[in-house]
C-alpha cells in the first residue's frame, strides 16, 4: 500500500481526504504532517493558491521520500478585486486569528450593499512525487457575505459566507453539507484521478 502525506496539521483536513481517498476506492494509508515533526513548515512564498499547494507539496516529498497532497485556500471578495485571497489567514495582520480577521472584512465591507457581496472560497490542491512529477486541481464556492456572522460550525470566513442557492451561511451547514459543495471538497476530489494515476 502508497503512504501518502498530507501537507496539513489540521486533522479535520486529513479526515475528510482519507474518506474522499476511501469513496474512491483507492488503497493508500494516509498521513498528516504530524506524522513527520522534524520536517518544518514551508513558507508560503507564492502569489497564488496552486504556487502555494505546489510548494508544500514538493517540500514534503522530497523530504520524505513519500508522494504528498497539499492545498492552499482562502476567500476571494470580488469588490475587493480577490483580496483577501492568498492573505486570508492573516488578513488583520495576526495569522489564524479568525475571528479578528472576519471583524476586519466586515468593517470594510459595511458600506456595500447586498447586490455586491459576492464572493467565492478558492481552494488548490497538489500532488508531488518525490521525483518531482505535480497534479494540481482548483476548486471553488461561490456565495455571497452576510452583514452580520451566523452559526457556530466550521472556521474562518464560515459564519458570513451564504452559499449561492443556499440561505444558511457555511457555519450553519453540518460537516457533511459543506464538504459536499465546498472548495476544498471539489479540490481534493479533483484530485483522485491524479492519485489514481501516479499511485496506481
Ligand atoms: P493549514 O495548516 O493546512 O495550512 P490553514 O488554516 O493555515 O491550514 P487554509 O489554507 O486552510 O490555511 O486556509 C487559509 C484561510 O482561508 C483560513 O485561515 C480561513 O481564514 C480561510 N478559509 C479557507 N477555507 C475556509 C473554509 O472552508 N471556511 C472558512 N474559511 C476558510
Amino acid at each position: 500500500m502508497h503512504r501518502l502525506i498530507l501537507a496539513t496539521r489540521n486533522a479535520n483536513k486529513v479526515t475528510e481526504l482519507r474518506a474522499i481517498l476511501a469513496d474512491a476506492g483507492l488503497d493508500v494509508e494516509l498521513v498528516g504532517a504530524d506524522a513527520y515533526p522534524e520536517i518544518p513548515d514551508v513558507k508560503e512564498t507564492g502569489v497564488t493558491f496552486a504556487e502555494n499547494a505546489l510548494l508544500k507539496a514538493h517540500a514534503l516529498a522530497r523530504a520524505t521520500g513519500h508522494p504528498a497532497v497539499a492545498d492552499d485556500s482562502g476567500l476571494c471578495v470580488d469588490v475587493l478585486g480577490g483580496a483577501p485571497g492568498i492573505f486570508s489567514a492573516r488578513w488583520s495582520g495576526t495569522h489564524g486569528d479568525d475571528q479578528a480577521n472576519l471583524d476586519l472584512l466586515l468593517a470594510q465591507l459595511a458600506d456595500i450593499a447586498d447586490a455586491h457581496r459576492t464572493a467565492h472560497f478558492a481552494c488548490a490542491a497538489a500532488l508531488a512525487l518525490p521525483d518531482g512529477t505535480e497534479r494540481v486541481v482548483e476548486g471553488r464556492l461561490e456565495g455571497t457575505l452576510r452583514h452580520t456572522p451566523a452559526g457556530s460550525g466550521g472556521f474562518g470566513y464560515d459564519p458570513i459566507l451564504q452559499p449561492l442557492g443556499d440561505s444558511r451561511t457555511c457555519a450553519e451547514l453540518t460537516p457533511e453539507e459543506k464538504n459536499a459543495i465546498s472548495h476544498r471538497g471539489k479540490a481534493f476530489r479533483g484530485l483522485v484521478p491524479g492519485v489514481r494515476e501516479l499511485l496506481g
